[in-house]
């Protein structure tokens, strides 16, 4: 078993984080402010994002989950050694593994040999996994690692035998379009022609489904990101008044970006004690807090070329909602 220490710890304020600290006082600095999406997701923030991927408005998880059940096989051949040796299977973002064990399920079924190595930089998000595919699915070998996606693909490239790679979700639209470039092309370094890379990525479609998504009627979404504020009142010993801030979020179909935003309701002044800041927001001012973008395949052609990739498998449901791409 590798399990590296984790990299991460909580500690309660006033000793916030360094990166949590630098990236909040730069993006509430800027002329239009800006938290990062990243810091969506402590454990308050996780349980509402499994709360969304259960609404029903929120499509993109129960259509890749019905994608991969109906396109299991077919994946599968794409991401195993036509040879029949053994491999890896590489999972950047451990999740709850409810897609994920489709793919498992079918690779034991049929006599694959590989071990799993669900990649996070959350111990707790690891061992959890862990324990349920240890209790569901005994004959599995996993390898958890705690490390950066691309620390672990590196890590990883040095043993012998082929590397399939998932990044499944729409994960890779909570990118810029440069930072998704980049972090592409980093993935794309330590990998050989004979690697594989199954990446989720959620089409642009009718543009009033794709909004509704991140304006839930329940206010879950809404919710998820006011908790962002709570985060921070915590962890930067801030005064956010939650009463005086809503959710607000629009599709622009002309960048393909879903961009949410936490609105001002009135002129106030916040104060982040732990890092001895003061900010002042109008009356509607807005903090944009995530992007969500959507692709076509044109797109995602131009990026898998860009890195370096070709294009193996375009896998689609029904409605051509959203698409599992293999690359190689
Ligand atoms: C994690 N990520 C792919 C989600 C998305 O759809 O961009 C996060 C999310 N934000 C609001 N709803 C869901």
């Amino acid at each position: 078993l590798l399990v590296k220490s984790p990299t991460t710890a909580t500690t309660a304020p006033p000793t916030p984080s360094p990166t949590l600290a630098e990236h909040v006082r730069e993006g509430l600095r800027k002329t239009f402010k800006t938290l990062s999406s990243m810091y969506f997701y402590d454990d308050e923030g996780s349980r509402l994002f499994q709360e969304i991927m259960a609404l029903p408005e929120y499509y993109p998880t129960r259509t890749e989950y019905g994608l991969l059940l109906e396109h299991a096989a077919a994946i599968c051949d794409a991401l195993r050694p036509a040879t029949g040796e053994p491999f890896y299977l590489l999972e950047l973002g451990a999740g709850d593994g409810l897609k994920t064990k489709i793919l498992l399920r079918h690779l034991l079924d049929t006599g694959a040999h590989f071990t799993y190595v669900p990649v996070d930089i959350s111990t707790a998000a690891l061992d959890g996994l862990s324990a349920t595919l240890q209790a569901e699915l005994p004959g599995l070998a996993v390898e958890p690692v705690v490390a950066d996606y691309a620390d672990a693909l590196t890590l990883m490239a040095s043993r012998p035998g082929r590397k399939a790679v998932l990044f499944l979700g729409s994960n890779i639209g909570n990118f810029l379009p440069n930072e998704r470039q980049a972090f592409l092309r980093r993935l794309r370094q330590p990998l050989t022609s004979d690697d594989r890379l199954l990446i989720g990525f959620d089409l642009q479609k009718d543009p009033r489904r794709i909004r509704a998504a991140y304006d839930d009627t329940q206010g879950i979404t809404a919710e998820f990101n006011l908790n962002l504020l709570r985060r921070l009142n915590r962890e930067l010993a801030a005064d956010f008044d939650l009463a005086s801030w809503q959710h607000y979020t629009d599709y622009d179909p002309l960048t393909g970006a879903v961009r949410s935003f936490l609105v001002s309701t009135k002129a106030q002044t916040v104060h982040l004690a732990a890092i001895s800041e003061t900010v002042e927001f109008a009356a509607w001012e807005m903090i944009h807090t995530e992007n969500s973008y959507k692709f076509t395949r044109s797109l995602i052609d131009a990026l898998a070329a860009d890195a370096g990739f070709t294009m193996q498998g375009f896998f689609t449901d029904a409605q051509d909602f959203f698409s599992d791409v293999i690359l190689m």
